[in-house]
């Protein structure tokens, strides 16, 4: 390194485009990252605004690629050191964007710390049918926005013209609904996915999950009041309070067929389990859209706008979709594949939990956990077998949204059963796999839905324990 090139930040603001190549700082280094731009998971747009400039507040922000692996890529690509005056200056800290995030339980097992992601352990998840609040998992994109309820708008748009903005009182000022709903990323149960062959994603376990109940005005009423023809739009797109260093904010949509109908449900809730919403959910205000994935219930909701196209974020273009088992990262065409809106029917075994030495009682164990479908399709029933299908015993549904209406089951279900086990076995394997109202049944295994961003990891559910007779 000592034998390499010395530049000063001016040179290296000049290396801007790939025109005129793409060189980024990170500490004393200079690299050439040109060759790279178009290779980039993350996709282009973003790296391309560190060029001529330092990728440090981007890594900030994006802290998942503070990895070895990541410093040794960034390394490959090395060309010189930037003069000693301007790695001085560089090196003053700006203010870490993540400085000021909420006091979180303990309890959760963190996937990532900045943004942060985490869930709970699975035994607890299915302690009580509603998720408590400190419980519930997180998964945010960027760092949490500091929101003064006093100040807090919601801006109401058609395309680009804002047609209305509305304070935190205005929206308590609409119908207030309460409704009981999961919301589940995307990715919940994805490290099983991972190990039939590596993917990209947080690695999560079964918890990136939870059922709350959720009050606030309903969309339908507050679009209502746009006086728009919701026949000239196609999409109603919500944009967070979160926002990138560039200032483009976290942002999702759903078809405006769901948004506008009151029996989809679609809340601006303003209160969790009945508290104001936390920080880390959304405080003040976020969009719960029912049997819908995580990635579309926008957080800190800063703005709505009905539109004909879909939200350009590259969380609605690039990320959230599926894809087949043969498409890998040379060959996946985004813009080929539809953005994931309603889940497809899943469970999971809560406990007992993968490896534990469990005790039977009278020749059985007993198993729980949770099922749930997307579109508010009901969980007619769970299958739990331990001797690979031969015996499929139908599981109790414990708990289930008993006031939910046909097509509305928003909530997860909870199930459990006393397992017979054979005696003569030390360990056994259960699976479990749930049907919902429309008879879809999950897949046998992960080998024929594997896809490269981990996915809808919806197959059955697979988990070995130890017997201790
Ligand atoms: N909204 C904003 N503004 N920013 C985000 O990063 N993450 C989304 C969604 N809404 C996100 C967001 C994703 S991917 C999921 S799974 C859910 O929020 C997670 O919600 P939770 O953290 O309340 O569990
Ligand atoms: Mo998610």
């Amino acid at each position: 390194r000592e034998n390499l090139k010395t530049y000063n930040m001016e040179e290296i603001g000049k290396h801007d485009s790939k025109k005129n190549r793409v060189w980024v700082t990170f500490k004393q280094g200079v690299y050439d990252i040109t060759d790279f731009i178009d290779m980039h998971p993350g996709g282009s747009s973003k790296i391309i605004m560190a060029a001529g400039s330092s990728i440090e507040p981007f890594w900030t922000i994006f802290a998942n690629h503070n990895t070895p692996e990541i410093y040794e890529l960034l390394e490959s690509m090395r060309i010189g050191n930037i003069s000693k005056e301007d790695a001085i200056n560089n090196s003053i800290n700006e203010n870490d964007p993540y400085s000021k995030e909420p006091r979180r339980h303990k309890a959760l097992k963190i996937n990532g710390q900045k943004p942060f992601c985490a869930e709970p352990p699975s035994s607890l998840l299915i302690e009580s049918f509603i998720t408590p609040v400190e419980l519930f998992y997180v998964r945010n994109h960027l760092p949490v926005p500091e929101i003064d309820l006093k100040t807090y708008t919601l801006e109401l748009a058609a395309e680009e013209t804002t047609k209305k903005t509305l304070t935190f009182e205005d929206i308590k000022n609409y119908p207030k609904y309460t409704i009981t709903s999961a919301v589940m990323c995307g990715g919940n149960r994805r490290s099983e996915m991972a190990k039939e062959k590596q993917l990209k994603g947080l690695s999560w376990d079964v918890g990136a999950v939870g059922n709350a109940t959720w009050t606030g005005a309903k969309l339908c009423d507050v679009l209502k009041d746009l006086g728009i023809n919701e026949d000239n739009y196609n999409h109603v797109q919500f944009e967070g309070y979160d926002s990138d260093p560039s200032g483009s904010p976290y942002g999702a949509s759903i078809p405006i067929s769901k948004a506008v109908d009151p029996r989809a449900d679609v809340i601006l809730a303003y209160e969790m389990n009945g508290q104001p919403i936390p920080r880390d959910h959304g405080f003040p205000v976020r969009v719960i859209v029912p049997g819908v994935v995580g990635a579309r219930n926008v957080k800190w909701l800063a703005k709505i706008i009905v539109s004909k196209e879909e939200n350009q974020s590259q969380w609605q273009q690039c990320d959230y979709k599926g894809f087949s088992p043969s498409t890998d990262w040379d060959n996946v065409d985004f813009s080929k594949a539809p953005a994931i809106q309603e889940m497809p029917v899943i469970s999971a075994i809560c406990t007992p939990v993968p490896c534990e030495t469990v005790v039977p009682i009278n020749g059985k164990i007993n198993v729980k956990g949770y099922a749930w479908s997307g579109g508010g399709r009901k969980i007619i029933r769970v299958d739990v077998t331990n001797d690979q299908g031969k015996t499929w015993h139908t599981a109790n549904l414990d708990c289930e949204d008993t006031n939910a209406k046909e097509g509305r089951y928003w909530s997860w279900t909870l199930w459990s059963i006393d397992l017979p086990v054979d005696k003569k076995c030390k360990e056994t394997e259960i699976w479990a796999k749930a049907v919902d109202a429309s008879y879809n049944v999950q897949p046998e295994s992960f080998k024929n839905i594997w896809n490269l961003r981990g996915f809808l990891c919806n197959a059955y559910h697979r988990v070995t324990v130890q017997l201790k007779h």
